[in-house]
């Protein structure tokens, strides 16, 4: 893992010096390679179903208090990540003709398994990907986003803080369970939110996902209960800026695969 130090190297940039910059800055958004946002264990291996496994978060439960809470960490990651794992294992070892996809091409194009496992396929395989990319979004020592995503940001939204409202209010308005996105569309940075475990890169979507927040009741309700709100302003205290600053360069600098 890159220590602190390196990444103030990399991203330490005040956020006055960035607001300076951003003016004169024009984001230029090649095309973007999903694919390699998602570094879930066997998403993006052929035939790699039995790699799919649960990975360990690279802090401890307690380490995002008192903004998430430990158990309602050790329940999300242990409890709820796992059953998508363990549930898409027993649909895949009763269907083998999906042994013979790809998982990735499964989850962007669901309508390439039977149909009467469709939901299922991919309820767990959304809620694999989803949750191994949020893990990572997290972190309990927030340093400053790039340059060049502050840049981006400023382009669509006008500033970090607007970007922040229209994500939670996209997240609040998310009926029932779901995700909220921060997004590359095309060339600029947007804010969707999908239903269920769904994603942007579901049904062939071209949205590349740069920052989701997980807004079931599952992710919060310990602490928060029905306080989404809370919930949603509470989570930017643990962003991981340089997990998205990252992801940021990858979709916008890799061709499109
Ligand atoms: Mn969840």
């Amino acid at each position: 893992m890159t220590s602190p130090v390196t990444r103030r190297a990399l991203f330490g940039i005040t956020a006055a010096t960035i607001g300076s910059l951003a003016l004169t800055r024009t984001p230029v958004f090649a095309a973007p390679r999903p694919g390699q946002l998602y570094r879930a264990p066997g998403l993006q291996e052929a035939n790699a179903w039995d790699q799919i496994a649960l990975q360990p978060l690279h802090y401890a439960y307690d380490a995002l208090e008192p903004h998430i809470d430990r158990q309602t960490m050790e329940i999300h990651h242990g409890k709820h990540h796992q059953a998508y794992i363990d549930n898409l294992a027993k649909i895949v070892d009763a269907n083998p003709v999906i042994r013979d996809l790809d998982p990735w091409a499964v989850m962007t194009d669901s309508t390439l398994v039977p149909e009467e496992v469709r939901a299922g396929v991919r309820n767990n395989i959304g809620g694999y990907a989803n949750h191994a990319f949020f893990w990572n979004l997290m972190t309990p020592n927030s340093l400053d986003p790039s340059a060049e995503l502050v840049a981006a940001i400023e382009d669509s939204f006008g500033s970090i803080e607007d970007m922040q409202a229209a994500v939670n209010d996209a997240g609040l308005k998310r009926f029932g369970s779901g995700w909220v996105w921060l997004v590359v569309q095309n060339d600029h940075l947007a804010v969707v939110s999908t239903p269920n475990q769904d994603n942007p890169l579901m049904d062939l979507g071209a949205d590349i996902p740069i920052l989701g927040i997980d807004v079931w009741e599952h992710a919060y309700y310990l602490n928060y209960q029905n306080r989404r709100a809370d919930y949603l302003t509470a989570w930017w205290n643990v962003i991981d800026w340089y997990t998205v600053s990252t992801s940021f360069e990858t979709a916008t600098t890799s061709p499109r695969t």
